[in-house]
This record gives C-alpha cells, structure tokens and sequence, in this order.
C-alpha cells in the first residue's frame, strides 16, 4: 500500500527529460498530449506514442494533466456540445489505452494566478506569491477590464493605484504578461505564447462569460458531468476535477470548485464514482476556512488524484508557496487521513487504494536557478518535495502499522 509517486512532465519540449524523472523516486508521470489543439480528439495512435516513450524509460503514464475542458464547454455553447464529444472520445481512447485517472480543471479563461513567479525567500530560494493588492492593480490599471474597480474596495484600489504609479512601464507589463501567458501557455491554457495583443484578447476572453454567474456555470458543469461520466464509466476511467487556483472568484469570473460546500455541490451533482477530486492542497489551503485534513476525511472516499503543496497566507490575505513540510500547512495532519483513506480502500476491497501523487509545485533552488523550468516546476525543488513527502508517509505508515 503505497502512494503512488508521480512528477509532472511536459513533453518533449520539458527541459526537464524522463531519463531525469526515472531518477528522482517517482514511478509514474502525469503528462499530457501538449500538441494537440484544445477540443480535438487524441487518437489512439498519439496516446500510445507518449505511453511507450514513458514506459521505455521504466515509468508508467499514471495520470493525465490536463484533458483541457474548452472555453467553448464551460460557456455551454454550440461548439461547446461538439468538443463534448471529442471529449467523450478521447476519453474512450485514453481508457482503451490503460490510462485511466484524468485531471481537470473548469475554472473560466484563467487556470491557476500568481502576480510574482520569482519571490525570494530568506534562504535564497525562490518561491511562487500572490498578491492581492498586485492583482487589483493588474486588473484595474494594467488590464483595465471595465467597471473592475467597483470588485475592491476603496482602500484596494487606493493602494493598486499607488503601486501601478511605482512601477516602471518594463514591470508592468512583466506582471500582465505573467498573468496571461507565462503561467497560462504551458498548461494550454487559453492565450498562447507569442500572441502579441494578449491584453485585448484576454478582455475578450473575459467578457465572454458576462452573462455566466455562478449558477450558470454549474449548469454547464453539470451539463458536461452528465455527458462524460457514463463514458468515464463504461472505460473504467476516473475523471478528477482539480479546484479553483487560488480559491475565490478572480476578474469577475465565477468559480465554483474552492470549498466544502462547492464540494458537496459537485459530488452531488453526479454521483458516480468515476466522479471525483483531484485533491490540490495548496490550492484548498489558501483559504483560511478550508481545514485540509478535515476536507479530505470527508471527501476522500472519491480523490482520484492528491497534490501535495503547501501555502503560506500572510497578515494582509496574500499568500506564497511556502516549503512542502512549513509546520503552519500541516501536510502531516492531511497525509495522515490520506493513509487511513487508503486503509479504509482496503478493508472495502477497493483497487484504488495507491492513489496517485505528486508534489506540486517545488521552489527553485540549488541547480534550479542554471536551468530553464516552467513556473513552479523546477527538477530539485520538486524532488526535495517528493522525498520529504514520501518521507512522511513512510513515517505515519511505520507509526499506525499499515503497509
Ligand atoms: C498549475 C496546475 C494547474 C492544473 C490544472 C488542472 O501548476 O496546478 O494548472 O494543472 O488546473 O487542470
């Protein structure tokens, strides 16, 4: 009984190679087919390509991050229902091919937010933060989405103005282009890389979802839900939505997959249990009301997919990615209730008692910082992550006798 130990990687154009990963103690790789535009079918032909390149380096394909859910499915349109099907079949080929966990994610136009990628810490390391005060002033100065100033208040918006007024116009437009593009391009998020007028084009984006508020994207969520899971089903695959990044409503934009009562609302709005949760801990932990070990032991029973990371919220609301074992994130009190969430599997005669994790996440340090990596996504600092994490789930397994 054991987690199963997994890295992200990219593809071939990861900086990172699988000849490294195969090193670091992970056994599986969540990846996914990075070339295919989103709302195509990936065939069978190009699913095994990646699985055999995986496997000839001594690894398995565990786990597929992302099978991008389309701009079009989350609004519900036209176009949308035909990406549903290509969704269905591409999930009918992944589950063909033996891959069977899916990660997803149905946060609108933006994916995960941080407003600095480079935040150093006191031992030199660098970590990821998010600012609140930084993202008003993205959105209200730097993007200039209309009537953005009315979601802050007066002091918010005082003080995005003072530090838009501070910043040179080189600074500004790293923040918007980190925003945009830098963390939303590598996980084929909604504007690519070398797009050009990406400010305009993410307004765009944006006011696509104008008439979509928190119910209406339910209502496609559960549209979406009801169409795949059967399918999900019939190929013995589980589909693992991951929460929102972090967890509250960003640029107008309603999220819905942040907090226990999103939870219950999302096991009950289908109750299959090839319907489930990628468990994110930092993004759950970013929120001062989500209580990680509490959320797991009630949600467990339906976690396909665990990320281990760990937050660090200040006095002021912002947070950063702090390292994965900070005593104020309690890893240990949550990877505690992840083992008796694997006991428990057991004695139900479950199969999926090894779920699959990975460290999400990891600071850049040591040989991090003479290498390109995607944000959040250096080699070492995740590796440190995965062998602290193992780690401690050995320790908790010795001390409760469960092997
Ligand atoms: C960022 C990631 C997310 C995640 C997607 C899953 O590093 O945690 O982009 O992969 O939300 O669909």
């Amino acid at each position: 009984m054991n987690l199963t130990k997994t890295l992200r990687w990219f593809g071939e154009n990861d900086a990172i190679s699988l000849r490294e990963i195969a090193q670091t103690g992970a056994t599986g790789v969540v990846t996914a087919l990075h070339h295919i535009p989103n709302g195509d079918v990936w065939t069978k032909e190009e699913i095994k390509k990646t699985k055999e390149n995986i496997e000839a380096h001594g690894l398995t394909w565990e786990v597929v991050e992302s099978l991008p859910v389309t701009e079009e499915i989350k609004k519900g349109t036209a176009l949308g229902k035909l990406h549903i099907a290509n969704y269905k079949e591409s999930l009918k080929n992944l589950g063909e091919c033996g891959i069977t966990t899916i990660c997803y994610n149905f946060m609108p136009v933006l994916d995960w937010a941080r407003t600095n990628l480079s935040y150093t810490l006191p031992n030199g390391a660098e970590a990821m933060y998010f600012g609140l005060d930084e993202f008003a002033m993205f959105d209200i100065f730097i993007l200039r989405r209309p009537n953005a100033a009315q979601d802050y208040s007066d002091k918010q918006v005082k003080e995005a103005k003072v530090l838009f007024e501070s910043l040179n116009p080189e600074q500004k437009e790293q923040i918007g282009y980190n925003i945009i593009v830098k963390t939303q391009s590598f996980i084929d998020g909604a504007v690519k890389e070398g797009e050009k007028d990406y400010l305009r084009l993410f307004n765009a984006l944006l006011e696509a979802y104008k008439d979509i508020d928190k119910a209406q994207l339910r209502t496609n969520f559960s549209f979406f839900l009801n169409e795949v899971i059967p399918i999900a089903e019939k190929y013995s695959v589980h589909m693992a939505v991951h929460p929102d990044d972090p967890p509250f409503p960003l640029l107008g934009l309603p999220r819905i997959v942040s907090c226990d009562e999103d939870i219950k609302w999302l096991y009950s709005a289908n109750s299959s249990p090839n319907h489930g949760l990628t468990f994110c801990s930092g993004s759950f932990g970013a929120r001062k009301d989500n209580n990680l070990p509490e959320l797991f032991k009630k949600y467990g029973h339906r976690v396909h997919f665990v990320h281990l990371r760990a937050t660090k919220t200040l006095p002021n609301g912002d947070f950063f990615e702090t390292d994965h074992l900070d005593p104020n994130a309690d890893l240990a009190g949550l990877m505690k209730v992840i083992v008796e969430e694997q006991i428990k599997r057991k004695n139900q005669g479950r199969e999926d008692i090894d779920i699959p994790m990975r460290p999400d996440h990891g600071h850049k340090i040591l040989d991090d910082f003479n290498r390109e990596a995607n944000p959040g996504y250096p080699l070492l600092g995740r590796v440190k992550g995965l062998a602290e994490l193992s780690g401690l789930e050995k320790g908790i397994k010795h001390m409760l006798a469960a092997n």
